[in-house]
């Protein structure tokens, strides 16, 4: 199929026509009533953006609306279409020109762009023959096919799974532990109060919205980042965000943001500010302690009953232990920027009311990402709020509707990622020699660097493994990741990468054979609708044919299965076909729900598109402990809370010791280290109008943020002034590690010394040699790239400082968004 420029700008407007008027639009999943005299068949589908319908008309989507029960959609819905249709699609199988004809210095060429088309059968030959010498020259430890990310939803055709299976099926490879978005607080938090935390239900809103007098938020932006879900978000949850807003101007709850920036959350709300400079919110939380306990204003009872190990936080905090500083907040306010005054007035105003402590995740993707949460967990116990309805803390109030009441039913299982009892792989070698299987997430650049460097993880040892060949599928590293111009040099070590998707990212610019996926819109699926809340169970059909020669993930890695052997692709999918799965998926769920939830047969919840669970019930974090913590104990070594932690003491790690701690960090703005050459500190948050790399590709979304076609940096006016630079110009962000080209956008949301560029963009640089510039404004193009500690060996993204100037000259085209430079045979 075809799409013309005509077509496709005309279904733009089609979708930009309906989002303006949206809400008259929202109708039910079964009444269609007022889209019966519109041509075409309507269509239901979820996605990470909330469930939508479509009108497709000659087998092209014409018109996206919100799904009936969302009644607080969010406006990405107009990029869906632009995921579909845009000059981005992979649209055949793809070989690097340089990899195929082994040209000398072939390993350095990568991100010159050029490939070659070739068949399907050629490229997945190519793939397995790849597969098949790396385990037979370097064994299980020269693959790695272990990162996963923000593959899009539905329960059968997730794409990693589909990767992960079809590998298993060939042989053993490295696969990594933690993720991205949380490593430091989901590796700390366990040993502090026994779970994750960030990925556990929370308080539920009615009872936060009832009880809590206070609420701080932390380093998060509720109101932007839960626009999107790990499974399909009902966006229930706005619907408490605007109660909270009605609240906070009848001066019934008061609500603080503690961030440096001026948020999306805190413009909604019309909340208060308590600005604190980046990085600093340690310095800040100790000299709050600090206050608490010389007032004598902390909850003795609440330590006692329910915690361990105060005494050594509290000699640290008053200066008798470790640096043997006190931790005033005369010392704090140098380092955080707030008045010490006001640090005791913050201090104090905690303890008036109940007070719910509600962090984002933000704060731990810096280095030493692991204290805030554990200080933060401190401050909690000092306040004596844990399990109380609105008061102690949470670490996931604002990530895919935690915090919606659940209605507790289950969810459609997926399709399996593992080996079935008793299937063998191809290659049953399990030898990894020594090294590592498993590696904390964000250290693979490290692990191509310095194959068998040993590095500590959370009480263990890890030996790097040498890795040779990288499969990505459902995640886009040439985003993801921390300093691209390592990531390249690392690269030369690479001998093949394999990325299997439906947009040219820069991860298929960084690869040697690129396979054409289709997108979750071509393809049928099953989801739950609610991640955490569980509210129904969502029908996703497909919209329309796959486009170009993109395949579903399943028939691709099924495509692969039969090159291992006779009916391996059969036992790969065992037997069935996507609607068979979907259906068992379906009916085993509904045999899960019998008794407790209604559920009609396939064929009625297939065509209705939907089945919902009714109405959840409310709960309260941490409640069952605190009613009696010797019967209810929590998941620390102690059972109790752990101010102090032996067991991490026990590591001997230096920068995440027995209790938490301040540790001034590699690179910081405001005073700090290196900011006597680069003064500004780089924040790359995560987009308000993408998920991550997502829909940048969408140019209908794009046009609605970009400044001279460039992703938006968000800087300060005086810094502006400063550097002669107006709203609008483009700019050269820059530190010793790249440099990049983005669009200044002047805004007094940012203080002095920040600027703000969301995680995602694609890198575009002018080409593969180290330190070109990036002609987009992918922030990891400058991003520091170290683990946030020994413990977790996370991701520090948020550790960066750079500095900018007006671009002079004329600036390098965009190159990020128009797929390969496509060599013919004849070319070769
Ligand atoms: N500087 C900085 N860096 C960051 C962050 C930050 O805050 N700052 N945040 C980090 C965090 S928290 C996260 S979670 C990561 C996110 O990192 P990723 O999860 O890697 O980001 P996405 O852009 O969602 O990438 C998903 C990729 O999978 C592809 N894809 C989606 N669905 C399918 C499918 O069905 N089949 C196939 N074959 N491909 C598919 C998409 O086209 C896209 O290229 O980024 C991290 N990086
Ligand atoms: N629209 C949208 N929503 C998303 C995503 C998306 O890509 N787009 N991604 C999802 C994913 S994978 C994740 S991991 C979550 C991310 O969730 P978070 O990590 O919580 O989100 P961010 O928006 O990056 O950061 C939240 C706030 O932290 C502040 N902040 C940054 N550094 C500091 C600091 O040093 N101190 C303090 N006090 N505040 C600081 C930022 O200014 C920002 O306002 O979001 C999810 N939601
Ligand atoms: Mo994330």
């Amino acid at each position: 199929m075809t799409i013309t420029r005509r077509n496709f700008l005309k279904g733009m407007l089609s979708v930009s026509a309906t989002a303006a008027i949206g809400p008259s639009l929202l109708v039910a999943a079964t009444d269609a009533k007022a889209h019966e005299l519109l041509d075409g068949v309507w269509r239901t589908t979820g996605s990470h953006w909330g469930a939508l319908r479509a009108r497709i008309v000659g087998g092209e989507v014409v018109e996206v609306v919100p799904f009936g029960h969302d009644k607080h959609p969010t406006v990405m819905l107009e990029g869906i279409k632009g995921l579909i249709y845009n000059p981005s699609r992979v649209r055949y199988p793809m070989v690097r020109l340089d990899w195929l004809k082994k040209t000398e210095g072939w390993n350095t060429t990568r991100g010159d762009n050029r490939f070659v088309r070739v068949t399907w059968d050629q490229a997945l030959d190519l793939f397995y023959n790849e597969l098949e010498r790396v385990q037979k020259t370097y064994g299980p430890s020269g693959l790695l096919a272990g990162q996963t990310g923000w593959r899009q939803t539905g329960q059968f055709q997730s794409c990693t799974t589909h990767m992960q299976r079809a590998l298993a099926m060939h042989g053993f490879y490295v696969k990594k532990i933690g993720d991205y978005s949380t490593g430091a607080g989901q590796t700390i938090m366990p040993y502090v109060l026994g779970s994750t935390e960030v990925y556990a239900q929370q308080t539920s809103w009615p009872l936060v919205l009832e009880n809590a007098k206070t609420i701080i938020l932390w380093s998060n932006d509720p109101v932007k980042n839960a626009q999107v879900g790990w499974q399909c978000p009902t966006h229930d949850v706005y619907g408490y965000f605007d109660q909270l807003k009605d609240k906070v101007a009848k001066g019934e709850i008061r609500v603080i943001s503690v961030d440096p920036v001026v948020s999306k959350t805190q413009k909604f709300l019309g909340c208060e500010h308590q600005y604190i400079n980046p990085q600093t919110d340690v310095p800040f939380m100790l000299a709050i302690a600090h206050t608490l306990y010389t007032e004598d204003l902390y909850d003795k009872d609440f330590i006692k009953i329910y915690c361990l190990g105060f005494e050594p936080f509290i000699d640290y905090v008053m200066g008798k232990t470790k640096d043997k500083v006190e931790k005033t907040p005369e010392w704090a306010s140098k380092i955080c920027g707030i008045a010490p005054d006001d640090i005791r007035e913050f201090a104090r105003m905690l303890t008036k009311q109940r007070t719910q402590i509600m962090f984002g995740w933000c704060v731990q993707r810096q280095q030493h990402g692991e204290q805030p949460y554990w200080m933060g967990a401190v401050i909690a116990c000092m306040l004596g709020g844990i399990g109380l309805p609105g008061g102690g803390i949470s670490y996931a109030h604002h990530y895919s509707g935690i915090g919606e009441p659940a209605t507790g039913a289950a969810g459609p299982g997926g399709f399996p990622r593992n080996l079935d009892p008793g299937m063998e792989p191809l290659h049953n070698n399990n030898d990894f020699k020594g090294y590592a299987s498993t590696i904390p997430v964000a250290r693979w650049i490290e692990a191509i660097e310095e194959p068998g460097k040993v590095i500590n993880y959370n009480g263990s040892k890890v030996k790097l493994p040498p890795i040779k060949m990288v499969v990505v599928s459902g995640n886009n590293p040439w985003h993801h990741h921390q300093d691209h111009n390592r990531m390249k040099k690392a690269y030369y070590n690479i001998e093949t990468a394999v990325t299997i998707d439906y947009a040219w990212t820069a991860t298929c610019r960084f690869s040697d054979i690129v396979l054409p996926a289709c997108t979750q819109l071509e393809r049928n699926d099953i989801d739950l609708y609610g991640a955490y809340s569980a509210t129904g169970v969502l029908a996703m059909h497909k919209l329309v044919d796959p486009l170009f020669q993109s395949r579903t993930d399943f028939e691709i890695f099924q495509g692969l299965c039969k090159r291992f052997g006779i009916d391996k692709d059969k036992e790969y999918a065992q037997g069935m076909n996507d609607m068979q799965w979907i259906t068992k998926l379906y009916n085993e769920c509904v045999a899960a729900n019998k008794g407790n939830f209604e559920m009609p047969d396939f064929e009625t919840f297939w065509k209705d598109g939907y089945v919902g669970f009714g109405e959840g019930s409310t709960f309260v974090r941490h409640a069952l402990f605190r009613e009696d913590p010797e019967l209810n104990p929590l998941g620390t070594p102690s059972g109790f809370i752990e101010i102090t932690s032996r067991k991490i003491g026990s590591y001997g790690y230096e920068y995440c010791q027995d209790h938490p701690m301040w540790f001034e960090k590699a690179e910081r703005s405001h005073g700090g280290p290196g900011s006597d050459k680069f003064p500004i500190w780089l924040q790359s948050c995560h987009p308000d109008r993408r998920l991550h790399s997502q829909m940048c590709e969408s140019p209908a979304l794009r046009e609605t943020y970009t400044v001279q076609g460039r992703e938006p940096a968000y800087i300060n006016p005086d810094d502006a002034k400063a550097r002669g630079i107006k709203d609008g110009d483009l700019i050269r962000v820059f530190n010793d590690r790249g440099q990049l080209i983005a669009g200044a956008v002047v805004s007094d949301d940012y203080p002095p010394g920040v600027v703000r560029i969301q995680e995602g963009a694609w890198y575009g640089p002018t080409g593969s040699a180290i330190g070109a510039i990036d002609t987009y404004g992918d922030p990891n193009t400058v991003t520091l790239d170290v683990g946030t500690s020994e413990l977790a060996q996370a991701c520090s993204a948020y550790t960066t400082i750079v500095d900018y100037e007006k671009f002079q000259g004329e600036a390098p085209a965009v190159n990020a968004f128009s797929g390969p430079i496509i060599v013919k045979p004849s070319e070769m």
